[in-house]
């Protein structure tokens, strides 16, 4: 009776093949079979791997975490370990998630320098008391990926522009010489400024025309996280943004021992395109500091440090849910200040909305490669991925621009998969050449990570990488080569489950067809 039943009803869905299949099946004691078989395979799988045996241990094998001389860094905050992945401890404790835990770095240090990854500082010279800067808004190319160059607006060469890096109480002067064919204004986004500097779009400035200079001049009182920008709305929307960061006169405390910034940005490129269309609602390119993942530079810490990461959503029209994984981290500013201590809070994932900045915290309590990205699936891949489905154009267009009175034809079905509606959602086909990848692996900050790290970081995603001492000396201070997913898997071997540890294999890219 219910074999009929149920037969019936899956018959009326006759776009369900699948589940005919798999529900029939059941009916008839199959399940058992293919269960067994499943189980089988999962056993295949726990088997631990020869080759996950011979790699031969990198590093130091008793290798202690160096906490500086006359440091005041216990190792345990009333059941928080900097060391070990927390627990929850009474959240009203300091210590909670490590919400008071410093980093290793002294205050009297001065704060930790600002690192943002692919992108350069802009200099300055002191003059007639004021910091000199010298900023040029300019068309620039900016090589999103090794080869992919799209054309943008920057400034002085860089997309975004350098950063400037100033500290509380320093009186700045900027000078702006306009390269651009059109008329521009920088606007410096949270200063309280004399008004005649704030750079709003005519209101209440001239615009600096073309081959014309204009000079800002301030004051900086406060500190915190902020950036300048073009204020012509579509300029913005074209990349012209900075980082501003203004270290306070007295260090944040807790001290931390690392501060990274990330500019998220979209822009929308056509197939074929290299020029960003600013009018357009839709984004289809996604960058962190001008650079789409995995082209992005891992941030890498070591194990026990006090982290900082300041990221700035500069997306024209989308927000950001920001993620990092293996760790908890506290919110302790946003772009208008420094939050007070009794507000932290601690996230998984924090929305950043347009022109917002978060200041993220945490201790690096979790060695390990931990992906960071936005959440939204969207903006998780790039338009890099031939992206899917049977409708996808299969000749070059070259060969489609020559013969458009005979254009080559769409194929609607190559393979039975595309009878499952919607198949496939996984990403295929992405290439990438030897040189690429040697451009790819050239970065020190990536080496010794999985052989497949670069299908697995996308769009605006980058990675946080946390290294114990002797692995971070040897990944960032040496030139030593070493083996893909060498550090990876040598810090399975120290914190994780070695004998369930499968290497990615070194010289193919992950399939992606199944
Ligand atoms: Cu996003």
């Amino acid at each position: 009776m219910r074999y009929e039943k149920e037969t019936k009803l899956l018959q009326s869905a006759g776009r369900r093949e699948f589940i005919t299949k798999g529900a029939i099946a059941a009916a008839t004691g199959v399940t058992a079979a293919m269960l067994a078989s499943a189980a089988t395979a999962q056993e295949a799988m726990k088997m631990p791997h020869a080759h996950g045996h011979s790699q031969k241990p990198i590093g130091s094998r008793n290798a202690k975490p160096s906490i500086p001389a006359g440091t005041d860094v216990r190792e345990e905050y009333d059941g928080y370990s900097r060391f070990k992945p927390g627990r929850g401890n009474d959240p009203d404790s300091d210590y909670y998630l490590g919400k008071l835990v410093p980093g290793f770095r002294k205050t009297e240090d001065g704060p930790a320098p600002f690192v943002a990854p692919d992108l350069e500082k802009l200099p300055w010279e002191m003059v007639n008391g004021a910091k000199e800067f010298h900023l040029v808004p300019m068309a620039v190319e900016r090589e999103f990926h090794p080869g992919v160059k799209m054309n943008v607006y920057g400034y002085n060469g860089s997309m975004p522009g350098p950063t400037i890096e100033v500290n509380q109480g320093d009186r700045v002067r900027i000078v702006v010489t306009n390269e651009l064919p059109e008329d521009t204004f920088v606007h410096w986004h949270g200063f309280e400024l004399p008004v005649q500097y704030d750079g709003a779009a005519t209101l209440n400035q001239e615009p600096i025309k073309p081959g014309r200079t204009f000079v800002y001049e301030f004051d900086v009182h406060e500190e915190g996280t902020f950036f300048y920008h073009s204020h012509v709305a579509m300029q913005e929307a074209f990349g012209q943004v900075g980082w501003f960061i203004v270290h306070p006169k007295k260090v944040f405390d807790p001290p931390v021992d690392r501060d990274f910034g990330l500019i998220f940005q979209n822009f929308f490129v056509g197939p074929n395109q290299t020029v960003s269309d600013s009018w357009s609602m839709d984004w289809n390119w996604h960058t962190i500091n001008g650079r789409s993942g995995p082209y992005t530079t891992p941030l890498v810490c070591k194990h026990g440090e006090r982290v900082r990461v300041r990221l700035l959503n500069f997306a024209p029209m989308q927000h950001h849910p920001i993620h990092m994984h293996g760790h908890t981290f506290w919110v302790t500013g946003h772009e208008g200040a420094r939050v007070p201590k009794s507000a932290w809070i601690p996230r998984n994932n924090e929305l950043v909305g347009v022109a917002q900045a978060s200041d993220f915290e945490f201790v690096a309590n979790n060695p390990g490669d931990w992906i960071f990205h936005c959440h939204m699936v969207h903006h998780m891949m790039n338009h890099m991925t031939k992206q899917v489905g049977p409708r996808i154009r299969q000749a070059s267009v070259d060969r489609y621009l020559a013969n458009l009175d005979n254009r080559p034809s769409v194929e609607a079905a190559q393979r039975a998969g595309f009878n499952t509606p919607g198949y496939p959602q996984k990403m295929m086909g992405m290439s990438m050449s030897e040189e690429d990848m040697k451009i790819y692996w050239g970065r020190r900050e990536v080496q010794g990570m999985r052989a497949n790290y670069l299908m697995a970081v996308k769009g605006l995603m980058t990675v946080m990488r946390v290294l114990p001492d002797d692995l971070y000396e040897l990944v960032m201070e040496t030139d030593q080569p070493i083996e893909k997913g060498a550090v990876f898997s040598e810090i399975v071997r120290r914190f994780g489950d070695p004998d369930h540890y499968e290497p990615a294999p070194k010289h193919e890219m992950m399939s992606m067809d199944g």
